[in-house]
């Protein structure tokens, strides 16, 4: 069985302002080209397709149309897309009857049973286990597991872990599959998930993107056996899991944030006899990150705003996302702040903000108490957010910005 493996799409996308829409066609293109080369049996999409939970109807439409594209291409071709936890389950799963007529399958979550069955799980598991079929014969399973909240493993005991909780999902589902009429032992088995394994490589992540992280502990994945592929979501880096060689995060088709400058691709897996085989193929990016004029560790390698306004001009003409960083003895004025976006303006080269590198405090200029945890969490969100706008900007927040933080953390607590 050959495998196409994606996952985080992140349609819809607001990147600093501006739309990632020709980035995403651009990726499709790419897509496109793959898929008509690896020729695959089943094309896996392991979540976070769209960037919210409502995506608007330019997302919508992208989505739609090239989906609809590839299974026109090749009526072979089945897809398999689950959700991730920045799509809405069941917005997703909503066209589940029109998109079976395309060969696509989406599982945007699971049906929850009030018993549990004699297999001991308490949903239907068929609506995961997705056959895949080469000229009317199976030939192998997408185990179709979306993005599930930790509660919703269920637990031997009540005191297991999640990690324990969720390789004991697995192994249940691939239990009751091997004990369908229509499995047999020569068919592959892939299963997706849209989760952080505990010793992955999060470059990349940052938390807005990654979300609450439910680790997996890899001793307790280890044990789950019969999958000959696991084709994860979630984590933006591409990777196999260390010494796993056919568990993969296929990572994002183009960087989703400045922390994920670094190669990005998908995953050719091929299956045959028991063996897994992966082939990584790159994608190009279209519109690069750039991280101006480079990404200093602190003050000391920072530069200053003169050498900033003048360096600029060499690089505006540039279609990239630029992040500005700057050498400063205090914040920017207003007047400088402006100068540096107004450099963009009629250039190809897009502003996505200004980092600022401040001197160290000299020791004992500015003593911090190392806080307890528990001094911590007596902490509220606004005096938190106090010191901490103190720690980075070596100042106290402004008056008028207190007054609107404390609106703010008023609002949220209600
Ligand atoms: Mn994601």
């Amino acid at each position: 069985m050959k495998v196409l493996h994606t996952a985080d799409w992140h349609i819809g996308q607001i990147f600093h302002n501006y739309s990632r829409e020709g980035e995403h066609k651009f990726f499709f293109d790419q897509l496109k080209s793959i898929i008509i080369k690896e020729k695959p049996d089943v094309l896996v999409v392991s979540g976070d397709i769209f960037h919210t939970a409502t995506p608007t109807i330019v997302s919508q439409r992208l989505y739609y149309n090239f989906i609809v594209e590839l299974s026109r291409l090749d009526s072979d071709l089945q897809i398999v897309i689950t959700s991730g936890n920045h799509d809405s389950p069941s917005r997703l799963e909503a066209p589940r009857p029109l998109w079976e007529a395309f060969n696509v399958t989406v599982v945007g979550m699971l049906d929850y049973q009030t018993v549990t069955d004699s297999d001991g799980l308490n949903f239907d598991p068929n609506k995961v286990e997705i056959p895949i079929t080469r000229k009317g014969d199976i030939i192998g399973w997408v185990v179709a597991v979306p993005y599930m909240n930790a509660g919703n493993y269920p637990a031997i005991k009540d005191s297991d872990s999640v990690s324990k909780r969720i390789a004991n999902f697995y192994q249940k589902l691939l239990a009751h599959l091997k004990n369908r009429p229509e499995y047999s032992e020569n068919q592959s088995i892939v299963a997706t998930g849209h989760l952080a394994v505990g010793n992955a490589d999060i470059r990349g992540h940052s938390a807005d993107i990654i979300g609450k992280l439910e680790t997996l502990d890899i001793i307790d994945f280890k044990k789950v056996k019969g999958v000959d592929y696991w084709a994860f979501g979630h984590i933006h880096y591409p990777q196999a899991i260390k010494g796993i060689d056919n568990m993969r995060y296929a990572g994002s088709p183009f960087p989703i944030s400045f922390n994920e400058n670094y190669d990005h691709s998908v995953v050719s897996v091929n299956i045959e006899n028991g063996t897994t085989g992966t082939d990584v193929i790159p994608l190009k990016t279209l519109v690069p990150i750039i991280d101006f004029p480079t990404k200093p560790k602190g003050y000391d390698d920072a530069e200053p705003f003169e050498n900033i306004m003048m360096k600029l001009l060499e690089i505006v003409d540039e279609k990239a996302y630029v992040r500005v960083h700057v050498q400063a003895e205090k914040p920017l004025t207003q007047v400088e702040t402006t100068a540096i976006m107004q450099a963009f303006e009629g250039h190809d080269a897009m502003f996505c903000g200004i980092q600022s590198y401040f001197p160290e405090k000299a020791q004992g200029d500015d003593i911090q108490a190392v806080k307890t945890l528990n001094e911590l969490k007596a902490l509220s969100p606004f005096e938190l957010g106090c010191d901490v706008y103190q720690k980075k900007m070596g100042r106290e927040m402004p008056e008028e910005m207190r007054i609107m933080f404390k609106e703010v953390c008023e609002e949220a607590a209600k």
